[in-house]
């Protein structure tokens, strides 16, 4: 399209500078909460040495904040599956239009595990629906349509493996990764404002997708994996466990270790970009 507004983003096709001003990206970090990126974005300023303040680049648009950090980009995306999608369009859009190369998406962010240590770090290897399909489903002109959601295993077993090298002390595990349209009844949560089933029957339900292979509950994976599969850029998916839904809903961390979790999928990435930048 000659003429593109980025709406969600604040930035349009022929009014701003993409290519001056996004070309050299070459790694995009996206995580829910605009706070948690802003923070990524300053300690990445640090570990690159990068002078400068940070400024929001999309502080037009009103939805997202996005910080440049050199060749590195963070910028939340909201939580759960719509907020996402509109985000990766434009995003892929403003990669293309700013002619940059082989570009990498992380998702750095928080989950719920099944049976593991909060704090614990998953790298999904694979995503499921909310009924452990390995699919994103999507309705197109009224047709459901399915997309596959699939994962850079390479990737993946290259964050895995660094991170276990260079950062023993965080707990790291590959896994399966399941998608949901919502937070509480929809994770099997009883604490919501009501709840139609009985606690005995969320932690059956709970337990059976445990033992069919899901490590971890968060709500944007499978449309990470499948839309970014479908654009044909590598993307990995890094959640930390904040709290083990086996054993119970609430998400109790306190102020300090929720700071000294979050900070952990953002060790493993940055210092993987740093790896790649320096190599
Ligand atoms: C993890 O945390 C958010 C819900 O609290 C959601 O965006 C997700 O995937
Ligand atoms: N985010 C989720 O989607 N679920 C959790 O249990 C915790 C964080």
């Amino acid at each position: 399209m000659e003429v593109d507004h980025l709406y969600h983003l604040g930035l349009t096709k022929q009014g701003d500078n993409l290519e001056k001003d996004f070309g050299d990206v070459r790694f995009i970090c996206t995580g829910g909460a605009a706070h948690r990126m802003y923070t990524y974005a300053l300690m990445m300023k640090e570990e690159l040495r990068i002078d400068g303040d940070l400024i929001d680049l999309s502080a037009d648009g009103h939805r997202f904040s996005m910080y440049k950090v050199g060749p590195v980009i963070f910028i939340n995306h909201g939580m759960g599956v719509p907020s996402l999608s509109i985000l990766l369009h434009e995003l892929f859009k403003l990669v293309a239009y700013a002619k940059c190369k082989d570009v990498v998406f992380f998702r750095l962010g928080t989950c719920g595990g099944l049976g593991k240590a909060p704090g614990t770090v998953i790298v999904s290897k694979r995503c499921v629906d909310n009924q452990c399909r390995s699919t994103f489903r999507i309705v197109k002109l009224g047709k459901e349509i399915n997309m596959e959601a699939t994962l850079d295993q390479e990737l993946a077993n290259n964050l895995i493996n660094y991170a276990s090298a260079n950062h023993p002390d965080i707990p790291i595990e590959p896994g399966c990764t399941m998608t949901t349209d919502d937070f509480y009844e929809g994770q099997a949560r009883c604490d919501g404002a009501f709840c139609d089933f009985t606690r005995e029957q969320a932690s059956i339900y709970l337990n059976e997708i445990a033992a069919k292979g899901v490590t971890n509950i968060e709500m944007e994976a499978t449309c990470f994996a499948a839309m970014c599969t479908k654009a044909r850029v590598k993307c990995a998916i890094v959640n930390v466990i904040l709290v083990d839904r086996l054993e119970g809903d609430q998400v109790r961390v306190d102020k300090e270790t929720y700071n000294n979790f979050q900070v952990r999928p953002f060790t493993i990435i940055s210092n993987y970009i740093k790896s790649i930048i320096n190599s």
